[in-house]
């Protein structure tokens, strides 16, 4: 079962269909406590509608805030020792790579946030900027995993390598992640198998193509859940992206005109092409 945003309204895909929710609401919609059965309840001929996942879909959010989970995959772990050599950060690291404590930051609004086949940004002064591909997470008020989208948390691994408190300013810009393409309804996690892809086309050519399976996934999404919501509320749910697993080799940085296509198999694909500077 898969719930896009859309321009027209929210859109479920289920069974072969696809049926408009009356709900327009997004945020009443998903926290609706029994998201699944209500939207089965929509799914009936009077609702079914023509619909083309390629257009008009919006990214899946509404207030909800969007954190970020660091260093849940050993390539994450050794890409950032090796950028943060310089500035002797390597050792924390390793460190929040072991803990029992998660890193999880806060990653960005609505507002900031591309949806499919919208620009991402990299920063006017960044030097080294990288897509992450990642699994993210919608989570309902009261912490429980309710559906699956993909993330994409630009980074800007200069500023980020230069010191780790330079973190929120490498991570949280104007359009600094995108959502989407929909969000995959399941109360069943994942399996380990699930394969992340990332392919990235510079004027049409192979630039970087790369994969990871969530088998590489340190932490169970469960566990950065609770970490997350520990005297926290989200009110309206939160999505919550799970790192990357993915790391282009250190020569490669995203340049403006870069079309990104992340894909997760039971989910879609989400497609962004790279903007640098005034939109
Ligand atoms: O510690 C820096 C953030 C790393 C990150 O975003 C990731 O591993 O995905
Ligand atoms: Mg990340």
């Amino acid at each position: 079962m898969k719930l896009y945003r859309t321009s027209a309204g929210p859109v479920l895909e289920y069974l072969g269909g696809a049926y408009r929710v009356t709900e327009e609401r997004w945020d009443v919609l998903i926290s609706q406590l029994d998201l699944q059965d209500y939207l089965r309840a929509a799914a009936v001929d009077a609702n079914r509608i023509p619909f083309d996942a390629g257009s008009n879909v919006l990214a899946p959010i509404g207030s909800q805030e969007i954190w970020a989970a660091g260093v849940t995959y050993y390539r994450s772990r050794d890409a950032r020792i090796a950028e943060s050599k310089g500035a002797g950060g390597g050792d924390f690291y390793d460190r929040v790579y072991c803990a029992p404590r998660p890193e999880l930051f806060f990653k960005g609004t609505a507002s900031r946030v591309a949806g499919p086949g919208e620009p991402v940004r990299i920063r006017s002064d960044a030097r080294w900027s990288v897509p992450e591909p990642e699994l993210t997470l919608l989570i309902d008020r009261r912490g429980k995993i309710i559906g699956y989208t993909i993330g994409n948390d630009m980074s800007s691994r200069d500023i980020e390598g230069e010191n780790p408190l330079y973190l929120p300013q490498a991570k949280l810009y104007d359009r600094s992640c995108a959502l989407g393409p929909c969000i995959l309804l399941s109360e069943e996690p994942l399996p380990a198998a699930t394969v992340i892809g990332v392919e990235i086309r510079r004027a049409g050519t192979l630039e970087f193509s790369g994969s990871t399976a969530l088998a590489g996934l340190k932490r169970s999404p469960q566990e950065l859940v609770d970490y997350l919501f520990r005297d926290n509320l989200f009110p309206a749910g939160v999505f919550l992206m799970t790192g990357t697993g993915i790391v282009p080799p250190d020569s490669f940085t995203l340049a403006p005109g870069d079309h990104i296509r992340i894909s997760i198999e039971p989910i879609g694909v989400l497609e962004n092409t790279v903007v640098q500077g005034l939109l």
